[in-house]
């Protein structure tokens, strides 16, 4: 197993690993690179079937159903993050994580390339943790102990903003409440490290302060964590497989295919309560 990062900060290739059989010791190094640069790429998985998803899913531990995303009856565990040629709205199109709005927010997701576009669809990916080195001392100090809010009931909802485009068709849960108050600042679970976790699509306001007195410094906030040193790009091929932790960094697919189709598989995993 070879690990070659996709730039400076964030992200990593893994070369030379089969996912469809990864357990054991070479699970635990995947694990290990993910916690440690935020997301993997794996390419050539070309054996890597909903079957073979689900059950590496299930060797790296639970699987949280999401809400919100198609799902197939054949794999319910499977959320389809599909886009028709004749849509215009893709789904996670602005910079996010997911399932911040939970209680014990997800841990990340195995992302699988079943249909691509012929070029363009990339997904990009930010650092959190290096967003959080990276900020001035005084804004460390500033948000040092501060909490804050998160809901997803204003993307969801039947007057959301996904039911205000051609993707309101394809979504359920419209009718979740959601909200979770998380600290500003968390320590991974795994590695201790200290990380941003507020985010522009779920994070509405500061504990104590309304969304008004919130938003400029969110807005700070949201402006460092995706400084171009931040991100990484992944590129999809067929057969690749991307695996992130949604604690340690944001993403945002990239929504410049019109008029072609992609449809990506996705398995939630399972997290652990956070803290700071
Ligand atoms: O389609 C992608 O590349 C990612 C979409 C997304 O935000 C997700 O699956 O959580
Ligand atoms: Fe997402």
């Amino acid at each position: 197993m070879e690990l070659v990062p996709l730039a400076p900060k964030c992200g990593v290739e893994i070369k030379g690993v089969r996912l469809a059989q990864a357990e054991g010791e070479t699970l635990d190094a995947i694990r290990s690179a993910i916690y440690t640069h935020g997301v993997a790429l794996v390419r050539g998985q070309d054996d890597f079937t909903p079957d073979a998803h689900i059950a590496f899913a299930k060797r790296w531990g639970g699987i949280d159903i999401n809400n919100y995303f198609p799902l197939t009856d054949e794999h319910p565990e499977i959320a389809v993050v599909r886009k028709k040629a004749d849509q215009e709205t893709n789904i996670g199109g602005a910079w996010h994580t997911d399932h911040s709005y939970d209680q014990v927010p997800a841990m990340g997701s195995i992302l699988v390339a079943r249909l691509l576009p012929p070029s363009g669809g990339d997904t990009m990916f930010a650092h959190m943790g290096e967003a959080y080195d990276a900020l001035p001392q005084g804004l460390k100090d500033e948000i040092d102990g501060l909490q804050a809010f998160h809901t997803a009931d204003h993307v969801y909802k039947e007057d959301g903003i996904y039911a205000q485009t051609d993707m309101a068709g394809d979504l359920r849960g419209q009718g979740l409440k959601t909200g979770a108050v998380h600290p500003v600042v968390i320590r991974h679970p795994v590695t201790g490290r200290k990380l941003l976790y507020v985010n522009s699509a779920f994070t509405i306001h500061f504990v104590g302060k309304t969304r008004a007195e919130s938003l400029p410094l969110l807005h700070r906030l949201y402006d460092a964590a995706t400084a171009a040193d931040n991100t990484c790009r992944v590129a999809w091929e067929p057969g690749s497989v991307a695996i992130w932790d949604n604690r340690t960094t944001w993403h945002n697919a990239l929504n410049d295919y019109q008029g072609y189709a992609r449809e990506m598989h996705r398995i939630t995993l399972s997290g652990e309560p956070l803290a700071a």
